[in-house]
């Protein structure tokens, strides 16, 4: 059995699962987890690493799903619940999904689309109805369990495949580090496609036995809310979630500010991650809230890998030191490992290093070493021990509220829009989204941005679509013909 799934037989009556219907017990979330592996191998024995994509709401469906897919043996592929269609089957076709569960909102989007293309299709409400209960199959650690999309510097978004012990390795790791225990009381607001909200959130949560409580959409007033009610004591976001928060809090009057600062007071954890956490952020986060932020360091491909400590200093601009069974080496462009105190890539190994890229082999062995270093494509530093991140060697990878963009994939896109010629994305730096996604277009005729947002929003997901256009007719380039990011972003200034 995965470890994930003991509390389930230690603390069964304890709270796991809170959401917008309910509270679920550790007992209850086997129990729907259980149900859902029986449907999902109706007159089969194992999944056997078939990739079952699901499109589901935070909460106990969420979860029962997943875990369900797990215990029939299959590889688990969440759909970003905000993808416009043609995100959607580019991710399905692309790991091949042989079943498609669908929570009820979700259903139109997806039905017509899988009835076509012949996949099995199942709905949350199917998934519901009582199944007579057979074996389970024995899942040992070495299988896929989980298929998160990444976008990168190619074009299109790669699926990281990683085992069931890479994601023991990556839990385990953060359950030491930050001391989860069964008294912890989380909230989860992030979303369920990426390893923040499903591996540091809810995974860590679930694993140790502490409640989860899962709010979505995400909104600054609701969370204050709950934080009002006082139960919660771990919290984790994104800088643009910290910012977000801040201006809300801002606009509360004194005596609710004072009451909102006792709250969150009483936390034990409050921790930062996914972009970098501008110091500004940390100091307002630190009046308001009384917690100096714990900032932390990972990756879809690694989890985590570096983090301030839980006891002992926190520096601000910094994100920390290596965790346990992590190893990591900074090397110039020539792989060649530095010495302390020089700028260089960042360069992981260890057990929560995924297994590979999706059906993609080639994109798999450029992305390590030849002895095996996971090449992260950050540049870092350490000073007194501690890393700092100095940016990136791509231009075209832009971190936006937290979600990594690829400004190739929205180029791609913008390409196939019949009024234009050529484009160039890049990202500018934002105090709130940490940077912000824009695009230089060199339209054929007239053309109404307006519009043209709106196309794109059918095409990919808002957080990928760009917030300003600007149109020209030509883009910087240099003299082989390239054109110059950099000199792209001073346009947007
Ligand atoms: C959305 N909007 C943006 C935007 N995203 N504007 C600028 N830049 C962006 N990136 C716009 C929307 O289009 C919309 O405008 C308005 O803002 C509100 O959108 P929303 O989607 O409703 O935003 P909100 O709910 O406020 O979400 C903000 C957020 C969300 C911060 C909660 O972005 C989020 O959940 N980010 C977390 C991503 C994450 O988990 N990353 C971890 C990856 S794993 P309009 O015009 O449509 O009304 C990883 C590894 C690691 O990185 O180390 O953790
Ligand atoms: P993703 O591919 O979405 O998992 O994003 C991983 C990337 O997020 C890393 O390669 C970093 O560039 C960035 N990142 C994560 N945490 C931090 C942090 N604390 N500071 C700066 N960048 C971060």
């Amino acid at each position: 059995m995965l470890s994930l799934f003991t509390q389930a037989q230690l603390n069964p009556s304890k709270i796991a699962i809170i959401d917008s219907s309910g509270a679920y017990t550790f007992q209850d979330l086997s129990a729907l987890s259980d149900r859902v592996a029986f449907y999902l191998l109706q007159g089969k024995t194992d999944l056997n690493q078939a990739r079952v994509a699901f499109m589901v709401s935070p909460g106990i469906d969420y979860t029962s799903v997943q875990w369900g897919i797990w215990k029939a043996g299959g590889i688990a592929v969440p759909l970003c619940i905000t993808y416009p269609l043609p995100s959607l089957s580019y991710v399905i076709e692309d790991t091949q999904a042989e079943i498609v569960i669908a929570g009820p909102e979700y259903e139109v989007i997806l039905k017509d689309y899988a009835m076509e293309k012949k996949i099995h299709w199942l709905t949350l409400e199917k998934l519901k109805k009582p199944v007579s209960p057979g074996s389970l199959p024995e899942i040992t650690n070495d299988r896929g369990a989980m298929i998160l999309y990444t976008s990168g510097t190619t074009s299109l978004p790669k699926g990281v495949l990683t085992t069931h012990a890479n994601i023991e390795s990556q839990v385990s790791t953060l359950i030491q580090a930050w001391e989860w225990s069964n008294k912890d009381y989380t909230l989860c607001l992030l979303p369920l496609h990426h390893v923040h909200g499903i591996i540091n959130v809810m995974s860590c949560a679930l694993w140790a036995g502490a409640t989860v409580h899962f709010l979505h959409p995400f909104d600054a007033k609701q969370v204050f809310d709950l934080f009002l009610e006082g139960k919660i004591n771990v919290f984790m976001a994104v800088p643009t979630i910290y910012f977000k928060l801040i201006s809300e809090f801002e606009s509360r009057s004194e005596s609710e500010r004072n009451e909102l600062h006792e709250s969150m007071k009483r936390f034990r954890l409050m921790v930062s991650g996914s972009a970098a956490l501008p110091v500004s952020v940390m100091e307002s986060w630190q009046k308001i809230s009384g917690h100096y932020l714990l900032e932390r360091y990972g990756m879809t491909e690694i989890g985590m890998a570096i983090s301030n400590p839980y006891d002992g200093e926190r520096r601000a601009g910094y994100i920390g030191k290596l965790l346990s069974g992590v190893l990591a080496r900074l090397v110039d462009e020539q792989n060649q490992e530095l010495s302390t105190g020089q700028p260089g890539e960042i360069q992981i190994k260890g057990p929560s290093v995924f297994k590979e890229y999706w059906g993609k082999p080639e994109a798999t062995v450029k992305s390590f070493t030849s002895d095996g270093w996971f090449k992260t494509g950050d540049i870092a530093v350490i000073e007194d021990g501690y890393y700092r991140i100095l940016g990136r060697d791509s231009v075209d990878i832009i971190k936006s509220g937290g979600y990594k963009i690829s400004a190739l994939e929205i180029e791609e896109v913008l390409r196939k829009h019949p009024l234009i010629k050529d484009c160039g994305v890049v990202g500018v730096p934002d105090e709130e989204w940490g940077e912000l996604v824009v695009a230089a277009i060199i339209p054929l005729g007239e053309i109404e941005t307006k519009s043209l947002n709106q196309w794109m929003r059918e095409q990919m997901p808002a957080y990928k679509t760009p917030r300003k256009y600007l149109i020209l007719e030509e883009l910087p380039r240099n003299a082989m013909g390239k054109v110059v990011k950099n000199d792209l972003k001073k346009l947007f200034a």
